[in-house]
């Protein structure tokens, strides 16, 4: 099956470069998977993408929580994550005016260098969805900004007017590749996809096969039935990184994600 078919309305309206590459890739793997993937040592983070690079198409990063990061372990770790054809997404979540984002996608990280995604909230208003782009066009690169719309965590407060702002200002923004949605309330993200129409990616945190309360405030819903609502993509931390056997659980992610597309445009 080819990506136009899995993805139907999504596939016509969702033309930019990384969104196309996302679903060419997910539509290879079967999974629409992002791997979270929150391990904090090198070690560890290569481990993991070497058991489940297979079974998920993108791979998000939190590169300050590693122990022992260096910028040529980390160089060969993305190297990796290009090999096995995944997307790199730095979950940053920037918040700052648009000059100061742009300086912080350089500095000792250099995530311009090496993220085709990140996530901004659109907190300080729409000029730090330029700030990154121009720092990526600083080094020659182009990616794609995931604003945060809704999140999974209990108590949060991104109450349904900001969502709908932040989802009125980036739908038509070029630079934007997407939102970021609440994965955990499938209702809440049937509405989301309302907003968004089908031009625009919806990533979901919040997902695990074991549908409940978390640590610390996370909350989880099921990632099939996040799919059936709207998510183009569901994003798994410790479901699978902190499974006994991570392959099998990537494997039943990607399955159940999977279904749910198939489901959706069946
Ligand atoms: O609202 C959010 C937004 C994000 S990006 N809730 C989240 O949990 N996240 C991220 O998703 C979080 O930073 C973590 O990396 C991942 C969820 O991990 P899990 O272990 O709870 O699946």
């Amino acid at each position: 099956m080819g990506p136009s078919d899995a993805w139907g309305e999504r596939w016509v309206e969702a033309t930019s470069p990384m969104a196309r590459r996302y679903m060419e890739v997910a539509t290879s793997k079967q999974s629409l998977v992002c791997l979270a993937a929150d391990r904090t040592t090198m070690a560890g983070l290569f481990d993991l993408i070497e058991a489940v690079g297979e079974h998920v198409a993108a791979l998000k990063t939190h590169v300050d929580l590693v122990d022992d990061w260096t910028p040529d372990a980390w160089s060969s770790f993305c190297a990796a994550a290009h090999d096995a054809d995944l997307l790199v997404f730095e979950d940053r979540k920037f918040a700052d005016i648009g000059g100061i984002s742009r300086n912080q996608m350089a500095g000792k990280y250099d995530i311009r260098s090496w993220s085709d995604l990140v996530t901004a909230h659109l907190i300080s208003g729409p000029d730090i969805v330029d700030g990154l782009q121009a720092a990526w066009s600083d080094v020659g690169r182009q990616g794609g900004v995931l604003l945060l719309a809704q999140m999974s965590s209990r108590g949060n407060l991104l109450h349904p007017a900001y969502t709908e702002e932040v989802v009125a200002k980036g739908r038509v923004h070029d630079g934007v590749f997407g939102f970021i949605g609440n994965g955990s309330r499938p209702e809440e993200l049937a509405s989301l996809r309302a907003r968004v129409g089908e031009a625009k990616m919806i990533w979901t945190p919040g997902v695990n096969l074991a549908v409940g309360d978390g640590a610390m405030g996370q909350r989880y819903g099921d990632p099939t039935e996040a799919v059936l609502a709207g998510s183009d993509c569901v994003i798994v931390g410790s479901g699978i990184h902190k499974a006994t056997d991570p392959r099998a659980a990537a494997q039943a992610y990607a399955k159940a994600s999977w279904n749910g597309l198939m489901q959706r445009n069946g």
